[in-house]
Formats: C-alpha cells, sequence, structure tokens
C-alpha cells in the first residue's frame, strides 16, 4: 500500500493564482464598495444566471447556501405552523436544519439504492393533509427523478424545492437543472466543484418570488423607514464574488477533471465486487444526464468492511469522508422524525466519498483506489 507524504483530503478548494485574485482586488478597493448588492455581485450575478441559462430575474445570490434555502423555504410558505416537508435523510444537516429553523417539520422518505436520491414513490406514501412541500436533493450532484417529482407536486398541489447543493453545472436533456420545480438552491461552498468561498444561489419557476427573496435576505427592510416582515443578513460580499468569478472563468476545467478522476476510479476498480462505484449514467428515467462528477461515492459490503476501509486509508495519509453518515433520522434533534427508510440507512453504513478536486494527481487517484482494493481485502 501506498503511504502520500502529503494529506490527500476528500476536496481541496480551486484556488486561482494569488497575483491574478489580488489584480481583479483592484477592483473593489476602487469602488470602495464591500458588500449589499455591489457592482461585483450584480456582475457575477448576471454571469451566474448566462451559464445556467435562466433568466436573471429568477435567480437570487446569497451569502451560503443554507440561508438560501431557509429564505426560499420561508417565501414559499412552510413557515405556516404545523406545516409538514417530505425530504430525505441521506443528505448534509442543512438541508433539514433550513426546515426546521423556519419552523417546518421535515417527514423522512426513502432513497433508491442507484442514485442514492429519495423516490417519487416513497415520498408519496408519507402525504398527509399536512404536506406542504417535497424537498428532494440531487445527491452528490446526481439529479433526482424530475418528472417523477413534478408529476407529485401538481397532482397534490405541493411546492417542490430542489436541494442542488452538489449539482452545479448538471444538465438534463441539455438544458440546466435550475430549470426544475418551484425553486433549486446551490451551494457555492469551498469544498464544492465550484465555489464563491462561501456562496448559495437560488433559481426559480416564478420571477414574481424575486423581490421577496432580495428583501428577506436583507432584513426585510423596504427602505430606510420601511420594514414589514422578519427577515435576516444573507447577503453574499464583494469578495466571495470576486473568486466566484475566477472559478466560473475555468468551470469546464473543472468539471472535465473532476470527470478524469472519476474515470480513473471506474477503471481501477472495474469487475470487482467488493466495490460498488456509484454510475453516472448518461441516460435515466428516459433523459440525457450531463454530469458534473462533484463526488466520487462508493458503495462497500456492510458497515463493518466501510469503517474498516475508512480507519486504514488513514494510516496512509488518506482522508476520505462518511457523506452521509450518519442518517439525519439518528441525529438527535430528528430522532422522532417519522418514516422507515431501510435503503438510506443502508447507504449512510456503506459509503465512502473518495478524494476528488482540481489538482489532484491523477497517478495518485489510482493509488488511492489500489489502497482501497488492498484494504478491503
Ligand atoms: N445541502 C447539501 C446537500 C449540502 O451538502 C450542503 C453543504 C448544504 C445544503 C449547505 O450549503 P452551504 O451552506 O454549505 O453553502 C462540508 C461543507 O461545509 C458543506 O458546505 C457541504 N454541504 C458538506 C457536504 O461538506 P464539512 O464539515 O465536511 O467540511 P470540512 O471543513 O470538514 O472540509 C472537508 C474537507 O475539505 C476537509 O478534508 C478539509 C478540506 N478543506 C475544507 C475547506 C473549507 C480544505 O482543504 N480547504 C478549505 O477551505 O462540510
Amino acid at each position: 500500500m501506498k503511504t502520500f507524504n502529503e494529506p490527500i483530503l476528500v476536496t481541496r478548494p480551486y484556488l486561482p493564482s494569488l497575483e491574478m485574485y489580488k489584480s481583479k482586488l483592484a477592483e473593489v478597493w476602487a469602488n470602495q464598495w464591500l458588500t449589499n448588492n455591489g457592482p461585483v455581485v450584480r456582475r457575477f450575478a448576471t454571469r451566474l444566471a448566462e451559464v445556467l441559462d435562466v433568466a436573471e430575474a429568477r435567480t437570487s445570490l446569497f451569502v451560503n447556501g443554507t440561508l438560501a434555502l431557509e429564505i426560499v423555504y420561508q417565501a414559499l410558505g412552510l413557515d405556516t405552523p404545523g406545516a409538514e416537508v417530505i425530504t430525505t435523510p441521506f443528505t448534509f444537516v442543512a438541508t433539514s436544519h433550513a426546515l426546521r429553523r423556519v419552523g417546518a417539520t421535515p417527514v423522512f422518505a426513502d432513497v433508491d439504492l442507484d442514485t442514492l436520491c429519495m423516490t417519487p414513490e416513497s415520498a408519496e406514501k408519507l402525504i398527509t393533509e399536512k404536506t406542504k412541500a417535497i424537498v428532494p436533493v440531487h445527491v452528490y450532484g446526481h439529479p433526482c427523478d424530475l418528472d417523477g417529482f413534478e408529476r407529485l407536486a401538481k397532482k397534490y398541489d405541493l411546492r417542490l424545492i430542489y436541494d442542488a447543493a452538489h449539482a452545479f453545472g448538471v444538465k438534463v436533456n441539455g438544458k440546466s437543472i435550475a430549470d426544475y420545480g418551484d425553486a433549486s438552491m446551490f451551494s457555492f461552498h469551498s469544498t464544492k466543484l465550484f465555489h464563491s468561498i462561501e456562496g448559495g444561489l437560488l433559481t426559480f419557476r416564478k420571477p414574481e418570488l424575486k423581490a421577496a427573496l432580495e428583501r428577506l435576505k436583507n432584513f426585510a427592510i423596504r427602505s430606510e423607514t420601511e420594514c414589514d416582515n422578519i427577515g435576516t443578513n444573507a447577503k453574499m460580499n464583494e469578495l466571495a464574488a470576486l473568486m466566484g468569478e475566477c472559478c466560473l472563468d475555468v468551470l469546464p476545467e473543472l468539471i472535465s477533471h473532476r470527470k478524469a478522476i472519476y474515470d480513473t476510479y471506474a477503471e481501477v476498480f472495474e469487475g470487482q465486487d467488493n466495490v460498488r462505484l456509484l454510475p453516472r449514467p448518461e441516460k435515466m428515467y428516459g433523459y440525457e444526464i450531463t454530469h458534473n462528477y462533484a463526488y466520487v461515492p462508493v458503495l462497500f459490503k456492510d458497515f463493518e468492511t466501510r469503517e474498516r476501509v475508512y480507519e486504514t486509508l488513514k494510516q496512509y495519509n488518506i482522508f476520505t469522508r462518511r457523506y452521509f453518515y450518519p442518517l439525519l433520522s439518528d441525529f438527535e434533534p430528528y430522532r422522532t422524525t417519522t418514516g422507515a427508510t431501510p435503503i438510506a440507512r443502508q447507504a449512510a453504513d456503506c459509503v465512502l466519498s473518495l478524494p476528488s478536486y482540481h489538482g489532484l494527481d491523477l497517478a495518485d487517484v489510482r493509488d488511492v483506489a489500489k489502497n482501497i482494493l488492498e484494504s478491503v481485502k
């Protein structure tokens, strides 16, 4: 087994050259404008809308993905007392924390073993008269069954909000994944494929929503003398937007290197039945998918094997992560939340996210994969 001299982490943020970032800072210094919808944030928002092919009037930028979720949940009325929202327990805590913070109750539905995304069939079984919305997660950037959820939302007149934190750059039938449901949230956290240090973007169906979102992220003040709702501070700042622009300049390269990493793992794991790399099919649910390869999740045969591999790799200076273990329903605030999710539990017990980031050498990826095969024996 190979021991690495430098730690191999699950992810590292892409950084532009220091010279380039410094030279771009000159614009901010000249403007003397740091936050509160400054010119760089406005330009970044315009560029994002172009990249996602969504009218800018149907987008809103935020300081991070969690507050973006919280605000869209509020703006879409999920803060009404007693509201239940069907979502997945196989995700990062933020998906449900944001629900709880607006006063809604998450109800957990199960996922399927191919994508680890929540299924419409599992969600439908949990719908009651208290259900107000469905929040599926495109987990690891893999699209959910978009048509299935659209049908479900229409049938029961529910809001449909996608947690697309991992899915920036993913396309479905050549069209951006930003254009589904009532709204989608993309996270631009530093650990993401594409980032702005911290950041989040909402895309939404109805442009009428924009004014409400823009106000809620700015304390819900209407003017110097008017405030008519409980808002918060969730504005992106100029330095974050500058970093976002630097990353946007190289987005195709960021995705193609992740794909090369994924393909390298796939090559080494080919024909091995004790490590299952989550597939990235070009066609699924009847549509064509352009993946972003944001994460490299693998499944082992059981919990003990996963734990052994996770611990063994550390001894060789390789730091994988058990995204997403434990299941949300096992965290203290969610223990009483209803919904049996055996497949999500199996996934949480057996999954490991492997190192993948810009600058990770493909020869190192090959060695990490070989170490995994050795430690699983
Ligand atoms: N919904 C979903 C489905 C999400 O996955 C997330 C966030 C959200 C909503 C909320 O979006 P944001 O509010 O975050 O925009 C990380 C991220 O903090 C979090 O953004 C992300 N999901 C989650 C999946 O992962 P940790 O606790 O794993 O991060 P940390 O600090 O342990 O870093 C991971 C690895 O990256 C480490 O090996 C260290 C390395 N690293 C990290 C940072 C920040 C670096 O090398 N440099 C860095 O600057 O949560």
